[in-house]
């Protein structure tokens, strides 16, 4: 649903112009320094990339699904970098709070989140609990106004630059399954919060990932998410239904960017006396790619409006993030294949994006959680 076409036309050209003049040409600055320059992070701020689906009484500005993706697949036309440090804000590190959380928690930490004055970020996963996400072990004892966390997250993202983390722990000790899991909110700086070195990774260079340990954290039960224990799988879920369409959204957005960087290239690059765009077999790599991303792109729109509609969209979630992660993946590889040896070096986007969309095939459920989810759903309802 696009609620007032006028206006959030002006906000996608206004994203499309700050893309191409602003973010794509400081691309390498970020790779080359593994950091966001500070100016293009207030210039962000300015903008409201910070609280795109934050609901307006919150301070953000309540981008309904359809709005969402659109601009996702906009702004990713840039490297998905720049959206990953207001990613967890728009999505796993917030819409925990902004789907369960109580009126007291949305009041006290969306605004700030929306404005980007807090960095949000998600801890679920763990060293032994990755796509197993229910078997984790890190534990919250009840003790009086408080809960008491202790244990190790792995591979969080934005978890150096966070000031909040959404994080899911046992507080049913005597269960192993996901119904023993609560989801908190908890302040970077509370006692016995640490957080490790920022990870070293394939790609996605200025996006940082690192362990969050938990010794003994003192938590205020004010802060339990929905003030409710046990659900707390159930909200990361329903987190991750959204966060997922919103991954389909940004691998729309970088295949798009290749497929424009291996068109340019195509159409300049002369051998055997023409463009080599002239020659069949690049034209088919071209076409692939622009087939394929037509597909991923309709089906993300399709589910994104059927998810404002009020439906449920997990088996659409699953089925956007997996096809569409998987086509960035195709059409990163033709993109370097149509650059031929110029492809594999650092000075042609290509190479640094066919590093950072690899990604997008693991995080937030890997392909093959997606297949499982997909799968499960349609027994599910034959049954
Ligand atoms: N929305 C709401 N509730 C959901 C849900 C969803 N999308 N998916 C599952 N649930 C509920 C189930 O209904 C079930 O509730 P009941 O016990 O009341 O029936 C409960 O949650 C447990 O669900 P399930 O039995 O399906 O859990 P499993 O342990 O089998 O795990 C998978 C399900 C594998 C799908 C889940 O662990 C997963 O998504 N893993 C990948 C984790 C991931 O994406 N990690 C990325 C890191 S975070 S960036």
């Amino acid at each position: 649903m696009i609620r007032d076409p006028e206006s959030f036309n002006i906000l996608l050209d206004t994203i499309e112009r700050f893309v191409r003049e602003r973010l794509i040409p400081r691309e390498a600055e970020v790779a080359d320094t593994d950091a966001i320059p500070a100016d293009i992070l207030q210039e962000m701020r300015g903008m409201g990339l910070f609280g795109l689906t934050i609901p307006e009484q919150y301070g953000g500005l309540g981008l309904t699904m359809e709005e969402e993706v659109l601009v996702s697949m906009t702004l990713c036309l840039a490297s998905p970098v720049f959206r990953s440090i207001a990613g967890t804000n728009n999505g796993i590190g917030s819409q925990g709070i902004v789907i369960d959380g109580t009126e007291a928690q949305k009041k006290h930490y969306l605004p700030r989140l929306a404005s980007g004055e807090l960095i949000g970020s998600f801890a679920l996963t763990e060293p032994g609990a990755g796509s197993d996400a229910g078997s984790l072990t890190t534990t919250a004892r009840r003790d009086g106004d408080h809960y008491v966390l202790n244990g190790a997250k792995r591979y969080i993202t934005n978890a150096p630059e966070a000031d909040v983390f959404t994080v899911m722990a046992r507080t049913d000790l005597k269960s192993k399954g996901a119904g023993g899991v609560s989801a908190f909110i908890v302040e970077r700086d509370t006692p016995g919060l640490s957080v490790g070195k920022p990870d070293r990774k394939m790609g996605q260079r200025g996006s940082h990932t690192a362990d969050v340990v938990f010794d003994n954290v003192r938590v205020a039960a004010a802060n339990l998410i929905g003030g409710k224990e046990g659900v707390g799988f159930k909200t990361a879920m329903k987190v991750l239904d959204k966060a997922r369409l919103n991954i389909a959204a940004v691998s729309v957005g970088a295949a798009q960017r290749l497929l424009d960087e291996a068109l340019n290239y195509a159409l300049e690059r002369r051998q055997f006396g023409q463009p080599i765009a002239e020659f069949q077999l690049v034209q088919a790599m071209l076409a692939d790619s622009q087939a394929e991303l037509y597909a991923a792109r309709s089906m993300t729109l399709e589910a994104a409006r059927k998810r404002d509609s009020g439906a449920g969209i997990t088996l659409e979630a699953a089925c956007c993030k997996l096809f569409a992660s998987e086509m960035v993946g195709r059409v990163a590889d033709r993109a370097v294949q149509i650059h031929g040896g110029a492809g594999y070096m650092q000075e042609y986007a290509v190479e640094r994006l066919y590093r950072d969309v690899r990604l997008f095939r693991l995080f937030e459920g890997t392909s093959q959680i997606q297949q499982l989810v997909i799968a499960r759903n349609l027994i599910r309802s034959r049954r």
